[in-house]
């Protein structure tokens, strides 16, 4: 006959230990899923950031491109206000019942289209702003938005500030993300296709953005 072991059980150290060590693991675990998940916010906000800025930079191009857009030669349009931050364009796309026939005016709905920032929502924060004067109003196209700015071009590609001569337009966008990473600090300088600064941020700043330039033709422009 064997004699009786001795009892197997725990002492209180090795309770202890296990139980330091299972807290360390419990720890580690946590963190790393809170740091995966903090990193999957800010990928999302950085998604929606950018396809935010590539909805509201596609219809400003594909309205600005139609701007002097006049069939009959009598509505009189064109670009109308041709500003650093704001543009405003009139084309005759349509008549006063919406049938998509140009009847002479650019008095009817989507015809004069301002673009400008503004702050829709008065959160302090500046968003893009559409101005449909004769249809829907103001509506806001993207939030979040630091900067809008416009380069006008002539037929030599060379800026112009005058109206008559506008060709082309490049138009730069400049988002911001919903809220601010305090891991992340935005020390860059934003610069439209001149090389001028357009938008940069305070020391500091802790929000991501997004930059985006395009450049578009105005077929309908100079055309007389
Ligand atoms: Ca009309
Ligand atoms: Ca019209
Ligand atoms: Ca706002």
């Amino acid at each position: 006959m064997k004699p009786p072991r001795s009892n197997p059980g725990f002492t209180i150290i090795e309770c202890l230990v296990t139980m330091a060590i299972s807290g360390i693991v419990m720890a580690a675990i946590y963190s790393t899923l809170y740091s995966q998940q903090k990193t999957h916010v800010t990928q999302e906000q950085i998604v929606a950031m950018q396809q935010n800025l590539r909805a509201a930079m596609y219809l400003m191009k594909k309205e600005i491109r139609m701007a002097g857009y006049d069939p009959t030669g009598s509505a009189l349009a064109g670009i109308q206000i041709a500003n650093t931050n704001s543009i405003r364009i009139t084309r005759d796309i349509t008549d006063d019942a919406g049938t998509g026939d140009s009847d002479g005016d650019t008095g009817d709905a989507n015809e004069d289209v301002t673009y400008a920032l503004l702050d829709a929502d008065g959160d302090g924060d500046t968003d893009l702003g559409r101005n449909d004067v004769n249809g829907v109003g103001t509506q806001t196209i993207a939030e979040n938005i630091d900067a809008l700015n416009f380069v006008y071009l002539d037929q030599n590609r060379t800026p112009t500030a005058s109206l008559s001569e506008i060709r082309s337009a490049q138009i730069s966008l400049v988002a911001r993300a919903e809220r601010a990473d305090p891991a992340y600090t935005n020390s860059n300088v934003y610069e439209n296709q001149q090389g001028d600064t357009i938008f940069a941020p305070l020391p500091g700043d802790a929000y991501r953005r997004k930059f985006l330039t395009a450049e578009v033709r105005c077929p309908n422009l100079g055309l007389e």
